[in-house]
């Protein structure tokens, strides 16, 4: 079976992680969100793919679910000693390794897939990873700070001000021109079905929806679409999606998500047992949608999970 997964960061890693444990013998292909990359000190850093790459190749600091194990920051001491910044995002000794040689290989021509495909090389994730686009696209958060209005780069905004102020408007800065990298609509066009894991459905879904060609590429695919919904009872499972979802007028629950998503795209939608009440609410919008349990608290919910949205899938092709 070929299945092809929209993923962001730590959500979507966890989630591929129970995916791999419930469908060993599928072919699964991630189409990683490339939005909240950075360049810092010269370096490009993708923290989307960095974290489906160390999640699933066994290199992830797992408590974060972002950065490696066993990680050193000598390397970021010696930065700020020189008071050369910023001193908020935190790069470890061994990751800084990645986005040397992801770098390098940038700088000698070869696009951000093909990096990619060499750094999976040595972490073996068990899934072909690609990013959404070899092009540039870097999301923006419009903020107002001490009477300001300003542009923030996404990671600023989620790691430095941890999102403590609004966001007004949320931007995947270069996604209009963007072009989906290459075998990304060949996945699309080939696949069985097409998962959307409980992934910020804003800044990591929604900026891969924004690359054109892709968001048409999963509808004229014409197979089963299934998501998993990332809040759960009101709030997010983790990490701040409530406050990207009110910069796109979407309330924080897992009927709102749904709807946002809308039935042109989805076919079938996943709430937690907390929220069986709005079962009803998704099923009119034209989305089959079913309660599980959707707290990954290890592996093998995650997988139980896993089965469910494939489950779901059967359904809806029936
Ligand atoms: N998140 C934080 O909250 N604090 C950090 O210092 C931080 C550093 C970091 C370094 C590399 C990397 O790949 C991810 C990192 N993240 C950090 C997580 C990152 O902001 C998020 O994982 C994604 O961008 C959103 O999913």
């Amino acid at each position: 079976m070929r299945i092809v997964v929209l993923a962001g960061g730590i959500g979507g890693a966890r989630f591929l992680r129970g995916l791999k444990a419930a469908a060993p013998d599928a072919e699964v292909t991630v189409i990683g969100n490339t939005g909240d990359d950075i360049h810092l000190f010269g370096l490009k850093v993708c923290p989307d793919l960095d974290t489906v790459m160390y999640t699933l190749g066994g290199g992830i600091n797992e408590d974060q679910g972002w950065g490696r194990s066993d990680e050193s920051f000598t390397v970021k001491e010696e930065l700020a000693a020189y008071g050369v910044g910023p001193e908020w995002f935190g790069l470890g000794d061994r990751d800084f390794a990645t986005h040397i040689v992801r770098t390098q290989m940038l700088a000698a021509g070869y696009p951000l897939s093909a990096v990619t495909e060499a750094l999976c090389a040595r972490w073996q994730p068990g899934v072909r990873l690609i990013p959404m686009s070899d092009d540039r696209v870097e999301t923006h958060v419009a903020v107002e700070v001490e009477g300001e209005r300003k542009a923030v780069h996404f990671q600023e905004y989620w790691v430095r001000l941890r999102a403590s102020v609004e966001a007004e408007a949320v931007v995947p800065v270069g996604a209009e021109q963007a072009k989906p990298a290459p075998g990304v609509l060949e996945a699309l066009a080939e696949a069985d079905v097409i998962l959307f894991p409980p992934s910020n459905p804003v800044v990591s879904i929604g900026t891969i929806l924004a690359v054109p060609g892709i968001r048409e590429g999963i509808a004229e695919a014409g197979v089963p679409v299934v998501g998993l919904s990332p809040i759960v009872g009101g709030a997010p499972v983790r990490g701040m999606a409530d406050k990207v979802l009110a910069a796109v007028g979407v309330e924080s629950t897992a009927a709102a998500v749904a709807e946002h998503y809308g039935s042109g795209l989805l076919d079938g939608w996943l709430v937690d047992t907390a929220d069986a009440d709005s079962v009803e609410r998704v099923q009119s919008a034209g989305i089959r949608c079913r309660a599980v349990p959707l707290m990954m608290t290890d592996v093998q919910t995650a997988a139980e999970m896993a089965r469910a949205a494939l489950a779901l899938a059967e359904e809806v092709r029936a």
